[in-house]
This record gives C-alpha cells, sequence and structure tokens, in this order.
C-alpha cells in the first residue's frame, strides 16, 4: 500500500478526552473514529488489526472443533421472554420496535438465540458434542462506556456455545475452550491468565475470565507470580482428548488466581508473599459453564443413550476482538507509539523514502516495495512528500514491526537501513540483502 494512496488520518495533537495510553495512541494512529458515545468506526489501520485479531481467534475456534455460523445483531424480544432475561436484563438492553410495533432488541449476547437453532435441529446425544460460534457486534447500553474501545457500548465479540448430553463432557467442552484461549491470546502475544470469576447476568457456577496484567485495567487482580512461566500448549493439542484437556486446566488454575468479586483473603494469605501479584487487569476473555440455565425453559432437549430426553448442557465463550486491540497496545508500546506483536501487526514492513523525487531513492523504493510484496509481506510505503522527521515519528506511532527506511546517500550507495521498532536497533545493509532479511 502507498500511504499517498492510503487513508491514515494521523494526529499530531494528543485528544484531551482520551485517559489511556491505548485510547490515544489509536486515536492519534488514526485506527478508530468516536461517532458518539461508546460508538466507534474502525478506520483502515485499524480495520486491518482487527481482522488480524479475528482471524487467529477464529483459526483456534477452528482448531478445537467449534463450528462458526452467523446469527443477526437484532433480535426478538419474545425469544429472551422464554429464558425471562428479558425482564432481567436492565437498562444494558438496547430495545426497539419494528414497524409493526414488534418488540425486539440489539443482542447484547446470544445464548437464547442460539439454543433456539439448536433446538430446531437437534434431538439426538448422537449429534453431540457441538460447539457454535460467530464474530459479531454487540450493543449494550454500558452505564460508563470509557477509554474507546476497551469499554464500548457496541463491541465486537467472538462468542461460542457448547452442547453435551452430561455434565462430563460439558466440562470437557470447557476445558477445549480454556485451552483454545490459552493459544489464542498468546498468539496475539499476550500473558493472559484465567481467573476464577463472578458469572453475573450470563449464569452459572463455573466461570473464568481470561485477564491482561496492565495498571491501566479496570478490575483489581490477584494471582501467584507461577502463573508468568507457564507454558502455553502448543500447536499439537489434542482437542479429543479429555484427560490431557483436563490436565492442561488443571495445571492453569492451581495457582492462586481470582478477580476482586471472588477474591479469597484466606487463600491468598496461604500464597508466600514474594510470589504475590497484585495488580489490576482487563477482561479479554470470559467463560460459563451454565449447565441447563437456557436449555430448561427454552426446551432444548436430546434423547440420551438410555432413551430417555434430558435439557442439554450448555457453556458459552465470549472474547471481544475490538477491547483487544486495546488491551494489545496497554500491554506494548512505548512513548513513540504502538508496538505490534507481528501476528497482527496491520502491515508487517513500513517502507520509508526520506526524499520523493530523488531518483536513487525512488527508484530503490520502486524495487523493495515490489520485491518485498512478492514474498508475501504486505508493506506500507510512505511515498509522500513530507519532512523526513514527521515520517519517522508517524512509522514509530503505526508501531509496523520493521521498518527499511533509504535515503539518498544510502540509496546511491546501494543500501538501505533497517530498523526494528520493538528494540531499536537499526542496521545498514545492501539493497540486493533487504528482501532476504526481512522476510527471514
Ligand atoms: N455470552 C457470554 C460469553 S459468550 C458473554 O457475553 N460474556 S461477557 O459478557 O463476558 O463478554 C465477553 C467478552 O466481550 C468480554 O470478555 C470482553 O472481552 C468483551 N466485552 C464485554 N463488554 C465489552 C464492552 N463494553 N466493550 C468491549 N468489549 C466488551
Amino acid at each position: 500500500m502507498r500511504l499517498s494512496r492510503y487513508f491514515l488520518p494521523i494526529l499530531k495533537e494528543t485528544p484531551k478526552e482520551a485517559e489511556i495510553v491505548s485510547h490515544r495512541l489509536m486515536l492519534r494512529a488514526g485506527m478508530i473514529r468516536q461517532q458518539a458515545a461508546g460508538l466507534y468506526s474502525f478506520l483502515p489501520l485499524g480495520k486491518r488489526v482487527l481482522d488480524k485479531v479475528c482471524a487467529i481467534i477464529r483459526e483456534e475456534q477452528n482448531r478445537s472443533g467449534a463450528i462458526e455460523l452467523l446469527m443477526p445483531t437484532i433480535q426478538s424480544a419474545d425469544l429472551w421472554r422464554e429464558s425471562g432475561r428479558y425482564d432481567a436484563y436492565g437498562k444494558e438492553m438496547l430495545r426497539i420496535q419494528d414497524r409493526h410495533e414488534r418488540e425486539l432488541l440489539f443482542g447484547p449476547t446470544n445464548e437464547e438465540m442460539v439454543t433456539e437453532i439448536f433446538r430446531s435441529y437437534v434431538r439426538s446425544y448422537k449429534d453431540l458434542p457441538l460447539n457454535l460460534y460467530h464474530i459479531q457486534w454487540k450493543f449494550r447500553d454500558e452505564v460508563r462506556p470509557r477509554f474507546g474501545v476497551m469499554r464500548s457500548r457496541e463491541f465486537l465479540m467472538k462468542d461460542a456455545y457448547s452442547f453435551d448430553i452430561d455434565f462430563e463432557r460439558s466440562k470437557t467442552a470447557y476445558d477445549r475452550m480454556f485451552v483454545a484461549y490459552l493459544r489464542t491470546f498468546s498468539r496475539l502475544g499476550l500473558q493472559a491468565i484465567p481467573m476464577r470469576a463472578d458469572t453475573g447476568p450470563i449464569g452459572g457456577n463455573l466461570s473464568h475470565e481470561f485477564i491482561i496484567l496492565a495498571s491501566t485495567g479496570e478490575s483489581e487482580v490477584f494471582c501467584h507470580k507461577d502463573y508468568l512461566s507457564l507454558d502455553v500448549p502448543g500447536e499439537d493439542v489434542d482437542f479429543d482428548d479429555a484427560a490431557s484437556l483436563a490436565a492442561i486446566v488443571d495445571t492453569w488454575t492451581t495457582p492462586y488466581a481470582a478477580t476482586d468479586e471472588m477474591h479469597d483473603e484466606a487463600a491468598w494469605g496461604a500464597v508466600p508473599e514474594s510470589d504475590k501479584l497484585a495488580a489490576r487487569g482487563i477482561e479479554v476473555g470470559h467463560i460459563f459453564h451454565f449447565g441447563t440455565k437456557y436449555s430448561e425453559p427454552m426446551n432444548a432437549f436430546v434423547t440420551g443413550p438410555d432413551g430417555k430426553d434430558v435439557p442439554v448442557q450448555m457453556g458459552s465463550y465470549g472474547i471481544g476482538p475490538s477491547r483487544l486491540l486495546a488491551a494489545i497496545i496497554e500491554a506494548s508500546h512505548d512513548e513513540a507509539g504502538i508496538i505490534w506483536p507481528k501476528s497482527v501487526a496491520p502491515f508487517d514492513v513500513g517502507l520509508i523514502n526520506m526524499k520523493p523525487g530523488d531518483a536513487d531513492c525512488d527508484a530503490a523504493c520502486e524495487r523493495l516495495y515490489r520485491d518485498l510484496g512478492a514474498t508475501g509481506l504486505d508493506v506500507l510505503y510512505d511515498d509522500q512528500d513530507t519532512r523526513a522527521g514527521a515520517k519517522f515519528a508517524s512509522m514509530d506511532l503505526i508501531g509496523l514491526p520493521v521498518q527499511v527506511i533509504v535515503g539518498p546517500r544510502g540509496a546511491k550507495a546501494g543500501e538501505a537501513e533497517i530498523k526494528i521498532r520493538a528494540t531499536g536497533e537499526r542496521e545498514t545493509i545492501s539493497l540486493d540483502a533487504v528482501t532476504a532479511r526481512v522476510s527471514a
């Protein structure tokens, strides 16, 4: 992508309304635009990162055996009356009437709708286990939308829903998602700690929040230092092997970890002082096992091997991709701007032409742009006629992992400079070697 043809509205001033660093940087880097309180457009750079985050989430959901579908954002109030949540949900739910005065709502979550789909088609335990997920916009009329996309009113959610014949198997479904989440967050460059959590309006009694430690986090959290060095399961994890999944979950739930709502002073007191991590955290995922809370009132029954009908056992599993953009930035930035982990960077390489119009610079950059692109790398080429200083600052701000810098003197000598954004390391190498080095 040539910057001269792209839409990257970088702000020079730090926006006053932004209280935390991720919000400031997302606005300055031209990633998001507020349209009304808690409602954001994702501008092209933000959209690219959002897509990359979703792609990783999708890969790990699919790997674990979950199946993608897409449910609408608007739901009927009647469906929610069946579970009893229409009245219980309160003011956070945006209620709408259509032209026929039918009551609708903008979905804050999808337990009811997915249960309706399930009961319409599935009758037998032989069709289980089943886990259906989608990535769809949600709306919650939060009392205090704040910190940009960290706590917005409209936000993207990956929500998965598992269906099983009995408690034991549904616990395995829970473990499967637990392990998929460990892998997902690790691939996003984050260290996420699963913590026992309150279930709120979703319900049930088994629940974990996945928390990123960050000083700007909204929740107070308490955990054992051991979490920082636990191994994340590899690609080869067998999602059909219930025992090994349970063993992984065991390892990841044994050291103490809890959010303030679930904090147990006595258990915390037993953790040696030097192993205690009391910090603030950002919730990036939340998983729930709630058994028959929805299947019973909504009549989602299946016939078991003994011929008896039983309400299906369910769990739900959420991740917030739009919040994740902010969480990743909270975890990875410096005073110059964002430092994207490679896996989610909006472009792989930033190519800076320090002097557009200079024949050597132009020729070298055009060649690098073509060659780097041919290896499959996404290159953002700053071909604009602006000051070199401003180019460097913008490139640092948007945080691409690698920069390739071409100036008139270097270009004449057949050289370019490579800069690694995360470490600031710089190296001058021959133009011929750039593509191989950057794509290695
Ligand atoms: N149905 C369940 C799980 S599918 C559910 O709704 N869970 S939740 O309420 O915990 O939300 C799931 C995830 O959505 C959260 O972990 C968080 O990452 C994200 N999320 C929730 N509220 C917001 C919000 N206001 N802004 C941005 N992301 C949010």
